[in-house]
């Protein structure tokens, strides 16, 4: 009987866990936003009001391929010499393992393996747009900048760096946990005389802190996350059982009603939790 129960309760977890993944992840992982920018002279393809910044925000042009890069002002911006942007994300990216974030300019592979045509950007993060963090390069060989990569394009995951193409970023290495901001410049300053301006298409975060969802309606009762505090309302007694994604349970709550209630998540590890209450065949979560 109780083996039962147990199989019933993952089984439910599973289907809540499918479910609420795919609310999780259709959060917008690419930029939404510009944040600051300054363009240089030289090359000035895609800065008209018209294009920019709608050119550097979300997806990355699918239709291009790493031998057919993006060209058109309504896909890309140039930084003209020096020039830089910086972009926003509607979730700050966060350090996972690897890659945080991956970087799209229009490198692409000359014809008759000729290597490739690249143009490079000088990568920065910041956590409040005012202090900044550049990622290692080398000036002489590009090693460390971005614009170095043609974008695949097509149908491939772009949440993988192994199959994007771009050039991919590790906050991690800079020490950072969390950043807002991401700063390209161009680079091309360093390069032969044919490199005009480096570009930008897009940049995308392959890890992200992830919005809790509210859930509010389906127990009767108000139970939400905000600024890492638990928050529940209800006319009823509750017994509220937290579990972490391997389905092991991580907190018991007692709710009984007050006018308010509050429980401090500040401590715990950042992750997919799943909330049963009482024995109602329903489950949450919260991910921070
Ligand atoms: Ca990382
Ligand atoms: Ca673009």
């Amino acid at each position: 009987m109780k083996l039962l129960f147990f199989q019933k309760c993952a089984f439910v977890l599973l289907f809540y866990f499918f479910f609420f993944s795919s609310l999780i992840f259709s959060q917008n992982p690419w930029a939404s936003y510009v944040h600051e920018y300054s363009f240089g002279a030289g090359q000035n393809t895609g800065q008209g009001a018209n294009y920019f910044p709608n050119n550097v925000l979300g997806a990355v042009s699918t239709s291009v391929s790493a031998t057919s890069p993006s060209a058109l002002p309504e896909e890309i911006v140039s930084l003209g010499r020096n020039g830089w942007v910086s972009v926003g994300f509607e979730s700050p990216i966060i350090n996972g393992i690897g890659a945080d974030f991956t970087v799209f300019e229009n490198a692409f592979q000359i014809t008759g393996g000729l290597g490739i045509f690249d143009e490079w950007l000088i990568v920065s993060i910041s956590n409040d747009g005012e202090n900044w963090f550049t990622f290692p390069y080398d000036s002489l060989t590009g090693t460390g900048m971005a614009g170095r990569t043609p974008t695949n394009g097509g149908n491939v995951n772009y949440l993988d760096a192994t199959q994007s193409g771009g050039d991919s970023f590790d906050i991690g290495e800079l020490g950072l946990n969390e950043v807002k901001y991401v700063r390209m410049q161009d680079a091309t300053r360093f390069q032969s005389s044919d490199r005009l301006s480096a570009e930008l298409d897009a940049v995308i975060a392959l890890h992200q802190l992830t919005t809790p969802i509210e859930s509010s309606n389906i127990f009767n009762s108000n139970i939400y996350v905000s600024d890492n505090q638990l928050f529940i309302q209800s006319e009823k007694s509750l017994q509220l059982r937290i579990y972490n994604a391997q389905g092991q349970e991580v907190e018991s709550i007692n709710y009984s009603p007050t006018l308010s209630f509050v429980f401090s998540l500040e401590n715990w590890t950042k992750g997919l939790y799943f909330f049963r209450i009482n024995e109602q065949e329903g489950v949450k979560f919260v991910v921070r």
